[in-house]
């Protein structure tokens, strides 16, 4: 009997390492358990049919790293994983750990990577005996509806010139800020005295307002419009104009766009910023005093707005067929001006240091304009001008819109192929799926299976940005791995990474606390604005002068929340758009 016994326990330890029963099988949630750091999931959750993908952390105990800085040892491999339900009482699957993936480099982990079918409609976490349980993912439809809601909305909260109330703000409500109706013309700008130019939203953490990137974000959310039809109606957000018959997302893009056109100046040409000369100090909008400048005026601002500006005049005709017109207009002129003065690249003046946006090879900013009037259009000298800067250079990661813009260009003459020369459509589209075939290799190679190997200032925009360009290759020609590389992109952002929090500000168990924005930090509220996305992991780190990093973090890990990160923790314009793009292709798609 005895010996029967220990032959048991011997197969039950071969079998689970030397664990007793009792140890493997979920003993349930604790109350005031906390998940654990090592299981790396996407915190909001997936869709029914989808692909549920988590990593576990390889190393042993809660850190990765030892007093000593020297990194923790590698832990025994888990016998199993489980998908639980009911706070972890109740299993719904289970499956063995594969190979251990070394993503030391990149990633500066090693984990055991699991892929397995999405289980039906619920709420759940996985556990793994001897580390822990997850964050809590729900299985379902529209499970990212919430989260479009919110990033759309982050646009709302960095509205200025006027008061935001409770009733749309919630906590967040705030004063109005920076009326900006006399601001004082730089002498950059080629302009002098005074000008009025109110509303539209702040850049980022920072009070500025920048004609760049103000237009290249506003072409991501109108592109979302063109490709997902609409996604955010009447009443949907919680903004002013919620009960006006205008779609609310229209609605939002209209405040930014209104300022934009104040920036014109009388010849055509935009001007490149209004800021302050040097960044306001981390106190509310309401509270800033510092002179407010007009400064410069450049072909890259003034390409990016005929670009923005031909593609809303095409959202608008259906809309208000007067705004759509202004929209044109502005669109000719600045293009127009730009073709005059093709080489005027803007660096900051001497006496200004807020961000430059400045460009130094307009060929991209000539192809998105060039491509967004001819199809606004269909005049034939647009079409000639979009092949001779033809996009040569695709998908960079770290190039920002720099690059992107020419990838902007072609989805805009994939999505509307009448008129569109045979040739010039075969061309984009080919280039387009050549492009997206490489960034899901990529996605299969890398730590976390998101797309990127190059990690700069924005880093999450870069994998957003990617995953945007499949989204089009899948609108070109549909296949489940261009969807699921899409999900991958997605699953990293929202937990799914190196550093183990949902990147979103309130969208997830985990999120950034202590984003670089002036109102997070200056107001009483200890949540930071919700629905932002953080910049990201960026080795490059040049605000370590005002920030801590984890020590030896490797590329992936070069992310911190704290205030002062401006550089790895900061939430920007042109981040939130590609997030809001594809949160809303995915609900689209889910839902169709
Ligand atoms: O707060 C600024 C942020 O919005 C900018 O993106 C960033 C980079 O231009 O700069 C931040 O300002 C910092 C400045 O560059 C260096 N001194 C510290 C400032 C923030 O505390
Ligand atoms: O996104 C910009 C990044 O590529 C630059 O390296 C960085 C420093 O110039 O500036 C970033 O843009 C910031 C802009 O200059 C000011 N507003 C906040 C932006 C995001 O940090």
């Amino acid at each position: 009997m005895i010996s029967r016994l220990f032959v048991l326990c011997l197969l039950l330890a071969s079998l689970f390492q030397c664990a007793s029963t009792e140890d493997i099988l979920p003993p349930g949630m604790g109350e005031e358990e906390m998940a654990s750091d090592r299981i790396r999931l996407n915190q909001m959750g997936i869709y029914p049919n989808s692909t549920l993908r988590f990593s576990i952390i390889a190393w042993e105990g809660t850190t990765d790293t030892l007093p000593d800085g020297q990194p923790a040892p590698v832990a025994e491999e888990p016998a199993a994983w489980y998908v639980t339900a009911e706070e972890g009482k109740v299993i719904i699957a289970d499956g063995q750990v594969g190979e251990l993936m070394d993503w030391s480099e990149l990633g500066g982990v090693k984990a055991w990577y699991v892929e397995t079918p999405a289980p039906a409609e619920g709420s759940y976490r996985i556990y793994v005996p001897g580390v822990g349980y997850s964050h809590e993912f729900d299985v379902r439809e529209g499970v990212y509806r919430k989260a479009l809601l919110g990033s759309m909305h982050s646009n709302y909260l960095q509205r200025m010139s006027i008061d935001l109330p409770e009733e749309f703000a919630g906590p967040y409500a705030r004063k109005a800020g920076h009326p900006d109706t006399r601001v004082k013309f730089h002498p950059s700008s080629g302009r002098t005295g005074y000008t009025s130019s109110p509303g539209g939203w702040y850049d980022a953490g920072d009070y500025g307002k920048y004609v760049l990137n103000a237009s290249f974000p506003l072409a991501q959310y109108l592109t979302l419009r063109e490709d997902a039809g609409l996604q955010i109606r009447e009443g949907d957000l919680q903004v002013p104009e919620r009960t006006n018959g205008v779609e609310d997302y229209l609605d939002e893009l209209r405040y930014e766009l209104d300022w934009l056109l104040t920036m014109q100046d009388r010849d055509g040409g935009m001007f490149h910023k209004l800021t302050t000369l040097n960044f306001d100090k981390m106190i509310m909008p309401e509270e800033t005093t510092e002179q407010r400048y007009i400064i410069g005026k450049s072909t890259e601002a003034t390409l990016n707005f005929a670009a923005a500006a031909a593609q809303a005049s095409r959202v608008w005709t259906d809309v208000d067929d007067k705004y759509a017109a202004t929209l044109l207009k502005a669109s000719i002129r600045a293009y127009t001006w730009a073709v005059e003065n093709p080489e005027m690249g803007f660096t900051n003046p001497e006496d200004v240091t807020t961000g430059q946006y400045g460009d130094t090879d307009w060929s991209s900013e000539r192809a998105f304009a060039a491509a967004e009037l001819y199809i606004t259009t269909g005049e034939e000298k647009y079409l000639d001008a979009f092949m001779a800067d033809y996009p040569g250079d695709p998908f960079r990661a770290g190039g920002g819109w720099k690059t992107f813009m020419g990838q902007m260009a072609l989805f805009t003459l994939t999505r509307f192929p009448d008129g569109v020369p045979a040739e010039v459509y075969d061309r984009a589209k080919a280039d387009i799926l050549t492009t997206a075939d490489s960034l899901v290799a990529e996605a299969e190679r890398l730590p976390f299976h998101q797309p990127i190997s190059v990690f700069n200032w924005g880093s999450n925009s870069d994998v957003l940005n990617a995953a945007m360009l499949v989204a089009t290759a899948n609108r070109l020609d549909p296949k489940p791995e261009y969807r699921d590389m899409i999900q991958a992109s997605v699953d990293y952002v929202l937990g799914h990474n190196a550093v183990g929090y949902s990147y979103v500000t309130g969208f997830g168990d985990r999120t950034p606390m202590f984003i670089h924005h002036r109102p997070s930090i200056a107001d009483d509220v200890a949540e930071p604005f919700p629905g932002f996305l953080s910049g990201g992991p960026n080795p490059k780190q040049q605000d370590a002068a005002w920030a801590t990093y984890p020590a030896r973090a490797a590329p992936m890990q070069s992310w911190t929340d704290q205030e002062g990160s401006y550089a790895s923790n900061e939430i920007c314009l042109n981040w939130n758009a590609p997030l809001t793009y594809v949160l809303g292709y995915l609900e689209a798609l889910n839902n169709r």
